[in-house]
């Protein structure tokens, strides 16, 4: 695929559900993408009803407007790297791996949402298995956090050893490149296990505390593919969206009432009146 635009910036596409509290989903990805300097498209595959506290319900988009969408943007954009996230339906899974094998899109990053935080299940179970067998082997890279990784591997993921053994599985499950984050691991870490047994590299950060913890998942696959996007590789890019999920939560402010937005923009005065 072309990597770059012949003028401007690098064109990223964030194909995810709509949180209309902007902490996750299509909204938080226009944010992050533009906080890198990137260019945002969009398809919004699901419309979210949520707010920090908690996701209500979710309608999933039609996947004829999906495949349309992402086609019209296709013609008019050369696109440089693709954040999957919330895909909701079995539908939305198809359109996205044959828009995929169509364009033969190379940077494409899957964040493979299954639930949110607060438990609600975000794709139907044949999506999820869908998701599994025929986007999971597409992708460049596939971004799970613990809870995602045991889902997908059904295997316990609770420490490094663990993060190692379900990374293996999804090696053998047909993924190419794996990052497992364990934001919620003390101290929190992420794992890259590169593909073709090129072995794996360990990212240990240091405890953050506080609410401002929606949409983390989103913003550190969102900025891995921005970083992809710009021309680095894999293990700077793995490196650079975990330094920015940790800078945009350690400069957020409270906001909502239950798990805030992270500072995505890093807006760290208010304009003067
Ligand atoms: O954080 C997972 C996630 C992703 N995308 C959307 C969401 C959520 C969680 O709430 O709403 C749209």
């Amino acid at each position: 695929m072309p990597s770059r635009q012949r003028t401007g910036p690098p064109v990223v596409l964030s194909v995810a559900g709509h949180d209309p509290s902007s902490g996750a989903g299509i909204t938080a990805d226009v944010k992050t993408i533009a906080a890198h300097g990137c260019y945002a498209l969009t398809c919004v595959t699901a419309l979210t009803v949520q707010s920090t506290r908690s996701v209500r319900s979710f309608e999933a988009v039609d996947g004829r407007v999906i495949t349309e969408s992402l086609e019209e943007l296709a013609a008019d954009f050369s696109i440089s790297a693709v954040r999957i996230g919330m895909l909701g339906s079995a539908e939305a899974v198809r359109a996205i791996a044959a828009f995929i094998r169509r364009h033969e899109l190379g940077n494409v990053v899957l964040d493979p949402v299954l639930k949110s935080s607060s438990g609600m299940e975000l794709i139907s179970s044949e999506g999820g298995q869908m998701l599994k067998q025929k986007l999971l082997p597409l992708a460049y890279v596939v971004t799970p956090n613990i809870d995602e990784a045991s889902a997908l591997t059904g295997l316990p993921v609770t420490n490094v050893e663990q993060m190692q053994a379900a990374a293996a599985k999804l090696h053998e499950l047909g993924a190419r490149n794996v990052v497992i984050t364990g934001g919620h691991l003390d101290p929190p870490v992420d794992l890259l296990s590169l593909a073709g047994k090129q072995g794996t590299k360990l990212f240990t950060g240091k405890k953050i505390s506080g609410r401002s913890t929606h949409g983390t998942g989103c913003a550190f696959a969102a900025a891995l593919a921005c970083n992809l996007a710009l021309g680095h590789n894999l293990t700077q890019s793995a490196k650079a969206a975990k330094q920015y999920v940790t800078t945009a939560m350690r400069m957020a402010v409270p906001l909502g009432h239950g798990h805030g937005p992270l500072n995505l923009l890093r807006v760290s005065k208010i304009a003067a009146k």
